[in-house]
């Protein structure tokens, strides 16, 4: 029982739009059982605000004046563009209805909805897979095995490459679907009797996960195994749909973990699978003789995963690397690197009196300079006092402490991203084999959008990154819906909503006018530039000449207006993180290693490079900033997705818990507004997003008009036209194609709930007929 303060059922929504009663389940229902429907729609339907739950929808049992008792309704449907009422309320009522029925995949429109279950549900079996093999789209509940398999049939039919672009928060299944996708093309592209017997290719191919989450993936706040990096897996088919290879490009990686975690997350999961799981003999060859607690960048962090064991992780990491093919000694070099920049966390700086770094215990760098075969006297000189150029000089430089520690991380982690890019490129030496002929299927398995208390470079990149895919996924929707309305001969001009994004876009990387990147990009080689004048350039640039752009009252940094919502991005720090300087004394000492793999790693380094020639490289683009190098990457994928047919995949955290049976409707809501699911509503309304054949309109709409089409042969066209007039719609809200009846949101729920009461009416007609027998 709750207080009736919404007459009529008309609430409203925090954003002030009025949500109309929902008179749902008219277009699911059985609709040829007038009495049944009837019932039915006798009921009053009303949403209630609920704290809790958001919108709940349910019809009023008893009218009591000041309070009514409403019954809460627990019907949904599979695909969201069939609600008559598309809105925020009903979308998330519709998708917690289902995910409380254990439903966890939704179509909205163009969208596979997944709401992350936290629980393993039976619904990825070899049956399941065989379930959805050569079945129609349609045919089948949502799955992301519907998507893939759409995508695999699509290829062949429209020789046509496709892809299947998987976007959502930290924890929204992202990774798992992803899995689930090339499990499923494995399964179907090979043998076609047996989704169970793999062939060579397709088991690498699956194996190749577990080695790119070992040394890729980490303990985070948010999720268990957590993606640091983004991946757009591409496989290959030749004409019969046999996978031929595939390849796996990768994005922005994050770095910084290897030498900071926080005290509740972790290292890469790699640094502990090798403490715990690697045997005696492999631990002396990487003069490793203490344990977790023994290493400054993994004693802080959090040891443990509640239900993970990391040395039997740890096996089935290196059994995954033979299935792949990388050789034994090929994995001791990997391990080196983990083993050497455990070392060089723990190298001991000390302070002179003056000031002056100084190195006393020499143990720690003597194992780093071992396993990396650099000779260990100059590894020493070069952090406390390497040779710098001074005009046309080298002059030799004391360092401090800061700067030792400060050269220290950088090289860490640089080591370490350097080799998990070069096992990304064996890895695909592994399992790419070109070939001119093939299609492909692309996956991509990228972080969402990010709004953090915070934002930094890192907040910027992403959000740059998805500005750009939701702009793809706009642009994609505009040609179809002016396809279709092409197709049926309307004269309608669609928006192209991806322009919308453009002015969002320029401003970050356009050249000219310099936008964000190249800005940072300039103030990187000048001399005496800092992160503060960077923002007071930038502000000088775009201040007041973007609508976008907006200075922030409080702290160092710029408001950029993305198409999710505004984000304010702070600047500290910039300069470095895009320059990314390491000491060039040790880089070129690792570039002349005697250990191939290791001299490989910095193979850049060889030579003697001059600031000047760096400056020219930068402009040049030959040597890349951090922004710079994502920009062209980025620039990449976007043109292999614009030659795909694409699939859209959003992942949804139910709650912050990771907790089964959950959803926090502010949380969801959240996410459907960055995901760009609620704007490809707010898109899709601005057309004419219901369409009905002319035969479905007479068949349901004839009912509230008596005797206007005549019995007999009237094609349904025309009845269709003569059913519009009466209605006396105006002809703005409907277009007439050659097939179909294009409408405008609201029209057809108006008409259904038009017709709802004229069935009430002639129930209760009936009732009273019946009554008069009786
Ligand atoms: V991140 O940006 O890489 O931090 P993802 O990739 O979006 O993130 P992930 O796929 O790793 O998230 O899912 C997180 C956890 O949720 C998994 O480890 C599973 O425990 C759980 N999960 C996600 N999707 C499913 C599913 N479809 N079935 C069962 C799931 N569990
Ligand atoms: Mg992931």
């Amino acid at each position: 029982t709750i207080n009736n303060t919404r007459k009529n059922s008309l609430i409203h929504s925090p954003g002030g739009e009025a949500l109309r009663l929902l008179v749902n389940g008219s277009c699911d229902a059985g609709v040829n059982n007038t009495v049944a429907q009837a019932t039915f729609n006798e009921k009053k339907w009303v949403w209630v605000e609920d704290k809790k739950a958001g919108y709940v929808a349910g019809y009023i049992t008893r009218d009591m004046g000041e309070q009514v008792e409403v019954r809460f309704n627990d019907r949904s449907v599979e695909d969201m563009a069939d609600l008559t009422f598309l809105n925020e309320a009903s979308v998330i009522h519709n998708l917690r209805l289902r995910y409380l029925s254990n439903l966890i995949y939704t179509y909205s429109g163009l969208f596979l909805v997944a709401v992350n279950p936290y629980q393993n549900f039976p619904i990825y079996t070899d049956e399941i897979i065989r379930y959805f093999k050569n079945r129609r789209h349609h045919e089948m509940p949502p799955h992301i095995y519907a998507i893939a398999d759409s995508a695999y049939h699509e290829m062949l039919q429209e020789r046509q490459n496709q892809s299947i672009l998987i976007t959502g928060e930290s924890g929204a299944g992202k990774t798992e679907n992803t899995k689930r996708v090339i499990q499923y093309i494995a399964a179907i592209a090979g043998d076609s009797s047996n989704t169970k017997i793999l062939g060579k290719l397709e088991l690498q191919i699956l194996q190749t996960n577990p080695i790119l989450e070992a040394f890729g993936n980490a303990l985070t706040i948010r999720n268990n195994n957590s993606s640091r990096f983004g991946k757009f897996i591409r496989i290959e088919f030749n004409s019969s749909g046999q996978i031929v290879g595939a390849n796996i490009e990768r994005y922005l990686f994050e770095k910084s973990r290897v030498t900071y975690q926080t005290p509740e997350e972790r290292n890469f999961h790699i640094f502990y699978q090798l403490l715990r799981g690697a045997s005696p003999q492999i631990k002396s060859k990487l003069l490793l003789n203490g344990s977790l607690n023994d290493y400054r960048f993994t004693k802080n962090s959090l040891k443990d995963i509640e239900g993970v064991n990391d040395s039997i992780e740890y096996q089935a990491l290196v059994d995954a690397m033979n299935v792949v093919g990388i050789s034994e000694d090929e994995q001791i070099d990997l391990f080196r690197v983990i083993a050497a920049v455990l070392h060089l966390g723990n190298i001991e700086i000390a302070s002179s009196r003056n000031d002056q770094a100084q190195i006393f215990e020499t143990s720690a760098s003597e194992n780093f300079c071992n396993l990396l075969s650099i000779p260990v006297s100059d590894f020493i000189k070069g952090l406390l006092n390497p040779q710098v150029k001074a005009g046309r000089e080298w002059v030799t430089q004391a360092r401090t402490k800061e700067q030792v520690l400060y050269s220290i991380e950088a090289l860490a982690k640089s080591l370490y991203e350097r080799s998990f890019f070069a096992l990304v490129d064996r890895i695909n030496k592994a399992i790419y084999r070109p070939n001119n002929n093939s299609q492909f299927i692309g996956v991509l398995d990228i972080a969402g959008f990010e709004i953090f208390k915070v934002n930094s470079f890192e907040q910027f990149c992403i959000n740059y990154t998805n500005e750009k895919l939701q702009q793809f996924f706009n642009h994609h929707m505009f040609v179809l819906e002016q396809e279709e309305y092409k197709l049926e001969g309307i004269e309608w001009k669609f928006i192209d909503f991806g322009l919308d994004l453009q002015p969002t876009i320029d401003l970050i990387d356009k050249a000219n006018p310099i936008g964000i990147l190249s800005c940072l990009d300039e103030e990187c080689v000048m001399p005496k530039a800092t992160d503060k004048t960077f923002v007071e350039k930038l502000h000088r640039l775009w201040k007041d000449k973007s609508s976008k752009y907006q200075v922030p009252r409080f702290q160092e940094g710029f408001i950029l207006q993305h198409y999710a919502a505004k984000v304010e991005y702070k600047t500290s720090g910039w300069l470095d993180k895009n320059k990314d300087p390491l000491n060039e004394n040790i880089t070129k000492l690792l570039a002349r290693s005697s250990n191939q793999y290791i001299s490989s790693l910095f193979s850049d380094y060889l030579g003697d490079i001059t600031d000047n020639d760096k400056k020219n490289r930068v402009k040049r683009g030959v040597f890349r900033t951090v922004g710079r190098h994502h920009k062209d990457q980025l620039h990449s994928l976007m043109q292999q997705l614009y030659s795909t047919h694409p699939h859209f995949v959003r992942c949804i955290v139910p709650n912050e818990e990771k907790c089964p049976g959950k959803i926090d409707v502010p949380l969801v809501l959240d996410q459907l507004r960055c995901n760009g699911v609620l704007e490809g509503i707010r898109i899709c309304r601005a057309g004419f997003p219901n369409r009905l054949s002319f035969d479905e309109f007479r068949r349901r709409y004839e009912i509230l008009t008596s005797g206007i089409i005549p019995k007999g042969s009237i094609n349904s066209r025309d009845a269709a036209e003569k059913l519009l007039d009466a209605f006396k719609l105006d002809n703005s809200q409907y277009r007439i194609g050659t097939s179909k009846i294009f409408f405008r949101a609201g029209v057809l729920a108006e008409l259904e709930e038009i017709r709802d009461t004229k069935l009430f009416q002639l129930f209760t007609d009936f009732q009273a007929h019946c009554r008069g027998w009786l």
